[in-house]
């Protein structure tokens, strides 16, 4: 669909907003459409969680199943028109009383730590599928020739360190101290014998968590004196990427607790995320325990 979605006239805006009063693009809707007709379909899951819409999607027999899928269609809407990466992140919990047809919102208002799996797709100069169901990730890039994704990075591992950075640093002056304190040691290099560490920010986050679990480093959306909880969403866009940077062996965390551990208050509730590389997260980690929320 996406390659060929300028050609269709399927870029620009759709002229609507979702719940959290964002502008959404055609593509943001045609996504939703088809994630929900697919899972709908394959008679697997009992409610849906989109970022598109408001409420959730309770799916009624015959096509009901005993999985939660809770799910960002089109993550980095604003690079589609300049076909820049975007992607699909979702994550799966299992219903509490599978069999029961019994399901409610207590099935998804859970603390990631629950989550049986959790991946993305990311649509780029190629396809990549990285998903996780708790041992481990496994990487696997579309063959166009075959229609098929094909296992590439059998077990992802994200390196320990890794002199990137990935923050929106538009933001910087309503940061906290201890993310101005971890960025400016990055710029000087404190942490790698003076070498300054890259900046590199996509602005879609399964692009810029991509490049961090391949390469290290650490990927930033902080909370700021203007967004207290941050800009991302918890359930679709910080658990599926915590759980597979956890997986590959990295740290996710809000600031003050491990990300996967955060209880949503509402379907779309946002938290700040740190994520990547251990060492780099847990710089951080420290930076936060000395300097507070100041
Ligand atoms: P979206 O779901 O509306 O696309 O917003 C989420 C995106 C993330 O992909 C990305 O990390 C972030 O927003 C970028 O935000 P900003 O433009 O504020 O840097
Ligand atoms: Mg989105």
């Amino acid at each position: 669909m996406l390659p060929q979605a300028g050609l269709a006239g399927m870029m620009g805006m759709a002229g609507s907003s979702n719940v959290q009063g964002e502008d959404q693009k055609k593509l943001d809707l045609v996504a939703n459409e088809v994630f929900k007709n697919s899972l709908r379909r394959s008679g697997q899951c009992c409610i849906l969680i989109t970022e598109e819409e408001e409420e959730p999607i309770f799916i009624e027999e015959p096509h009901r199943g005993d999985y939660v899928v809770v799910f960002d269609p089109l993550d980095g809407s604003s690079n589609i028109d300049c076909g820049v990466s975007v992607g699909t992140i979702f994550g799966i919990y299992k219903a509490k009383n599978p069999g029961s047809g019994n399901y409610s919102l207590e099935d998804v208002m859970r603390p990631g730590t629950e989550m049986v799996a959790a991946g993305y797709c990311m649509y780029g100069s190629m396809s990549y599928m990285m998903i996780t169901t708790g041992k481990g990730v496994a990487g696997f890039t579309l063959d166009p020739t075959l229609g098929e994704f094909v296992i590439t990075h059998p077990k992802v591992q994200v390196p320990s360190r890794g002199p990137i950075y990935s923050i929106n640093e538009g933001n910087a002056v309503n940061w906290d101290a201890a993310t101005k304190k971890y960025v400016e040691a990055c710029k000087a290099g404190t942490y790698n014998n003076g070498k300054p560490y890259s900046l590199r920010y996509v602005g879609s986050m399964v692009a810029d968590v991509h490049r961090t679990l391949l390469y290290g480093g650490i990927f930033m959306y902080p909370a700021d004196k203007k967004n207290p909880k941050g800009k991302l969403r918890v359930l679709y866009e910080c658990f599926p990427m915590a759980m597979l940077v956890e997986q590959a062996g990295g740290k996710a965390i809000t600031g003050t607790q491990r990300s996967l551990e955060t209880m949503p208050d509402s379907i779309h509730d946002r938290a700040p995320i740190y994520l990547g590389s251990k060492e780099e997260v847990e710089l951080i980690e420290m930076f936060k325990r000395e300097m507070g929320a100041q």
